[in-house]
């Protein structure tokens, strides 16, 4: 009886501790995959970004300065919800949108002058760290 009500302990320690071992895993390098936004005839460029746990795929976008950027981010995971942050007020970028887990969201905005601009998701489970620590994040080339 008392090794049964062991075993049972054991198993309940490690149902308890399988999602923090999940969250806790390891980030592997995102390869990095370049995607050149598609100019619309209404002179919009277009461009889709798959956002997952601890990833942008592409993770390295190449934009036209001085014309409009449309980005649709869409999240493919089932609980974590993450963010696009966008910030250099040199090249008059200021993006943050929140995707919820399993959403598709837009962002606009004009990139004003060439450059590279790192994005990325400050989002964290304390007291983990952030996913941008974790590998969350890419590259807008503006040309
Ligand atoms: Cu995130």
């Amino acid at each position: 009886m008392k090794y049964i009500r062991m075993i049972m302990m054991m198993a309940l320690c490690v149902a308890l501790a399988a999602p923090v071992l999940l969250l806790a895993d390891e980030p592997s390098p995102a390869p990095a995959v370049s995607v050149t936004a598609e100019m619309g005839a209404d002179g919009v460029q277009r461009a889709t970004i798959t956002m997952d746990s601890y990833s942008y795929a592409p993770n390295h976008l190449i934009v036209q300065a001085g014309k409009p950027v449309e980005l649709t981010l869409t999240s493919v995971t089932t609980l974590v919800p993450h963010n696009f942050i966008l910030k250099d007020p040199a090249v008059g970028l200021n993006v943050e949108k929140d995707v919820s887990a399993g959403k598709t969201d837009k962002v606009t905005f004009t990139p004003t002058q060439a450059g590279t601009v790192t994005f990325y998701c400050d989002r964290r489970l304390w007291p983990m760290p952030s996913h941008r620590d974790k590998g969350m994040e890419g590259k807008l080339e503006v040309r």
